[in-house]
């Protein structure tokens, strides 16, 4: 992986050139102001972070480097984990070393497949993924390194090293996480002529496994890689690692806000929201009878699944992208035409729903992802956050990488109570 290593090194150097001269601009520059709603609203808006990995656009959505989700959807997840890494797109043997680096650092522990059979039957999938790697985290090559003592610029170098070694065991541990709460416990070999995401769809065994759900995984393990700094499952991520906790203790905390409703959940609850409304209404359900559950399922006060976010103000493209594959090779399965019959009518009601307080209406990744691995037999919904979670680990490493390789220090915002905002306000 010396090739990847080096570009890391350069784009550290680049980054390092770019922000020393932002520095000579003047270190007290005010970014934003802060206002009492954003303190109390989940900090939304604020422009408080610095990720040099991706950056969300409210109105174009994802750009990792120069490039937006319509250049990157053909691409394999190893080559964006290149890009997020080094800001450029790998030269064409890049994937064949990647895939001889993976083969290299495979095989999930005993002791975890131990740890993860012995759990209770309703265990959660992404409790399985987060334990699942939380039991490796002895293995950590930062952590030992880090205990003998090494210089705080090569923390990022063995970081690295923590990285390739969890990214090669996510195919093999999310499969076995699937067969073992979902099958008979029978692990599948994983396949070393295999890429990455190849592998992952092979070993799950799904009856109409191929070259479809192959591409399918590949677009998924793509779209999910990273969404900037500031959600919920990379930000936690950062905020762990940058105490220099091990990389394997960053991701399963990224992983649990990931597991929330509101965040990564969301993906398992929009399958079960289109199978819901496909139970009550039958295949050839109409888009007025959707719209009455619609608005039965928000006057119940729930959310509808798929729709809204805290960034973007249009249709996710990435959202764009798996309805591009559906109408290519799904457009014939129900759940997709149910998926696509939402996109029809949600938006119209979201917008004037609260008095137009839904600051987006539109479809997010999740709307449309759900219904796409439904077809080709993942059809327990509760793993889909499970390969949300693969895929967003791609991203927690490089953002993590690149923060330690700049020398990033640990994450410590200051708090302040009621009486304290009281007292601003009476000065103002
Ligand atoms: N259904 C119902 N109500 C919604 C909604 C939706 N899809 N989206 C927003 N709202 C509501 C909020 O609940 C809030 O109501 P409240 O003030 O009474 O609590 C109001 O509209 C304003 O919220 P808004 O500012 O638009 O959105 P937030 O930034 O607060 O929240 C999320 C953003 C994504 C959490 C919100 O849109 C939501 O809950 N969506 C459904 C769950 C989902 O799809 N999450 C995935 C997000 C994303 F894809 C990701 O994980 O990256």
């Amino acid at each position: 992986m010396s090739i990847l290593r080096n570009e890391i090194k350069n784009n550290l150097t680049y980054l390092k050139n770019e922000i020393e001269h932002i520095f000579e601009g003047g270190r007290d520059t005010v970014l934003s102001e802060v206002t009492v709603g954003q303190v109390y609203g989940g900090m939304r808006g604020l422009t408080a972070l610095v990720c040099n990995t991706s950056y969300v656009d409210p109105y174009s959505g994802l750009h990792i480097g120069d490039f937006t989700v319509e250049d990157l959807s053909e691409k394999y997840p190893e080559e964006i984990f290149y890009l997020l890494c080094t800001g450029k797109l790998p030269e064409s043997d890049f994937l064949e070393e990647f895939r001889k680096e993976m083969n290299e650092r495979s095989g999930v522990p005993q002791y975890t497949w131990d740890v993860l059979k012995a759990l209770p039957e309703d265990t959660h999938p992404m409790s399985m993924l987060s334990l699942g790697i939380l039991t490796m985290e002895q293995e950590s090559v930062f952590k030992r390194n880090y205990l003998k003592g090494i210089p705080k610029s090569d923390f990022w170098k063995y970081t690295f090293e923590d990285a390739l070694n969890v990214i090669a065991k996510l195919p093999e541990l999310a499969a076995g996480i699937y067969r073992i709460r979902f099958g008979d416990g029978t692990l599948i070999k994983r396949d070393p002529d295999l890429d990455w995401a190849g592998n992952l769809a092979m070993m799950l065994g799904l009856p109409n496994s191929g070259k479809e759900l192959a591409r399918l995984m590949r677009l998924y393990l793509v779209l999910h890689c990273d969404h900037e700094g500031g959600n919920v499952s990379a930000f936690t991520s950062r905020v762990v690692n940058s105490a220099l906790s091990s990389l394997y203790y960053a991701i399963s905390a990224g992983l649990n806000g990931l597991a929330g409703p509101l965040h990564g959940l969301a993906n398992q609850n929009c399958l079960k929201f289109i199978l819901e409304i496909r139970h009550r209404f039958g295949d050839l359900v109409s888009e007025e009878e959707i719209a009455l559950y619609i608005k039965e399922t928000l006057d119940s006060g729930k959310v509808i699944p798929g729709y809204g976010h805290a960034v973007l103000r249009v249709t996710d493209p990435r959202f764009t992208a798996f309805m591009k594959f559906g109408k290519a090779y799904c457009s014939e399965n129900v759940c997709f035409q149910i998926a696509e019959k939402l996109f029809k009518v949600v938006p119209d009601i979201l917008k004037t729903y609260k008095g137009g307080k839904v600051a987006s209406p539109w479809p997010n990744v999740d709307a449309a992802s759900g219904a796409l691995l439904f077809k080709y037999g993942l059809n327990q919904f509760d793993f889909y956050t499970v390969l949300f979670g693969v895929s967003r680990i791609l991203g927690f490493c490089a953002q993590n990488i690149l923060a330690q390789g700049l020398g990033q220090p640990i994450i410590r915002p200051k708090s302040v109570t009621n009486k304290w905002v009281a007292d601003q306000l009476m000065k103002n």
